[in-house]
């Protein structure tokens, strides 16, 4: 299944932000970092002041000498990271997968955010135009297979870039690029690699896998997989959306079994369900009990697959409560996560890749309940176990 991963990166981004505040000096050399008369490094500077060869982390005091006639400013982080905030809240309204790197880049997977926005490169067009429009700032973006080839895009064609990697072009764009190209090859790699004759990605794709690993070990493993085009990162949301969770509080402390058995259902399906609406799958099943004492266990398990099944969901949480013996005495309250996530796949895509029949009819089921929940309320479809449970619960 091919994945779509988007890359963007901000132009020239604390510069950008002081020619957005003040307008006299924009398409002028702007240099931050502080008093070029004291000690210090530039952040960044602007693309006019890159013509004079300034840039990232060369002395205040050498960036005035090549540059004179530079603005040279104080970095005013709470305003970029304010700006951070406005890109950041723009790139969310087209995926639940979001990965910031730092103030002004980010992954996002649009994978499954083709079957509601249209193509990727429609919404890597549109993000951009947006925050033209609505912030006032240009951005580079790669929209590419992987994580490697969407970052590889976004600094290809700066400022202003748009390049698109897809699995047909792929070899071709990464054949003459310099192996210090490649994520994770900094100076020494990159001087290995220069002895062993290798200077471009295509003549570290051609080198036999076998060499490359006598010299460098995983890491040559690790670089005959990135020259190739091929990584299987997953884009990673912040901590805060990391996981999707339920959890209930009893009216009573219990030890009855059959109640405790049919709230994790209920727990499973609220779960599943809210997995499929943020179109999140996870691998990752968590299981915590807490008992009358207010003593809290949680067991969790790493699945082969992510899923967003209830069915799946409550089998497994089920098996992880009952090898905890559910905690030690009544229980007060029971709840499950799920984390781990991988993006969905398209339904389509999501029906070819299930070979098994019965999964397809159950992701269908699930598929038009929600629909039904959607349109006509929380209690229109329910199973019979969970109503009952609904009328013992508090929450
Ligand atoms: P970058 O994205 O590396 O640089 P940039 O956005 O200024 O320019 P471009 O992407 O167009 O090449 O870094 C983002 C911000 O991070 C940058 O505006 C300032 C800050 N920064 C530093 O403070 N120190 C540094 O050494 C670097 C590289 C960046
Ligand atoms: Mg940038």
């Amino acid at each position: 299944m091919e994945r779509k991963i988007l890359h963007l990166d901000m132009d020239a981004f604390y510069a950008s932000v002081e020619q957005l505040d003040n307008p006299a000096y924009r398409g002028k050399p702007v240099i931050v970092g502080g008093d070029p008369s004291k000690r210090g490094v530039v952040s960044t500077c602007s693309y006019e002041a890159r013509e004079f060869g300034v840039h990232s982390a060369m002395p205040l005091q050498e960036a005035f000498r090549k540059c004179p006639q530079g603005i040279f400013l104080p970095v005013r982080a709470k305003r970029y990271a304010e700006v951070s905030r406005q890109i950041m809240n723009i790139l969310a309204e087209y995926s639940p997968l979001v990965e910031p790197l730092s103030l002004d880049e980010a992954f996002l997977d649009l994978t499954g955010s083709e079957g509601i926005f249209g193509p990727a490169v429609e919404i890597g067009k549109t993000i951009v135009r947006r925050i033209e429009k609505e912030i006032g700032l240009t951005a580079s973006v790669g929209i590419a297979p992987n994580k490697f080839l969407a970052k590889l895009g976004s600094d290809l064609r700066k400022p202003k870039g748009f390049v698109v990697i897809s699995p047909e072009n792929v070899l071709e764009v990464l054949e003459d690029l310099p192996v210090g190209k490649l994520w994770g090859v900094g100076k020494r790699t990159e001087a290995i690699l220069f002895q062993m004759g290798i200077r471009t990605i295509g003549m570290l794709r051609r080198y036999p896998l076998e060499k490359l690993i006598e010299r460098l070990g995983e890491v040559g493993a690790h670089l005959h997989q990135l020259a190739h085009g091929r990584d299987d990162r997953p884009v990673v949301t912040d901590e805060a959306a990391k996981s999707i969770g339920h959890e209930m509080t009893f009216q009573e402390d219990t030890d009855d079994r059959e109640f405790l058995t049919g709230v994790l259902l209920c727990l499973a399906d609220q779960v599943a369900r809210r997995l499929r609406q943020h179109q999140l799958k996870g691998r990752v099943i968590a299981v915590k009990i807490r008992d009358h004492a207010f003593k809290t266990i949680t067991r969790q398990i790493t699945l082969e697959q992510p899923t967003d099944f209830e069915e799946t969901i409550y089998q497994v949480a089920l098996n992880l409560a009952m090898q905890a013996q559910w905690g030690d005495g009544k229980v007060r309250l029971l709840g499950i996560t799920v984390s781990g996530f991988e993006a969905s796949q398209t339904q389509l895509a999501l029906f070819e890749e299930l070979e098994s029949p019965t999964m397809v009819q159950l992701d269908k089921l699930h598929r038009t309940v929600d629909q039904l929940k959607n349109r006509f309320g929380e209690q229109a479809i329910t199973k019979g176990t969970i109503i009952r449970m609904n009328q013992l619960m508090k929450d």
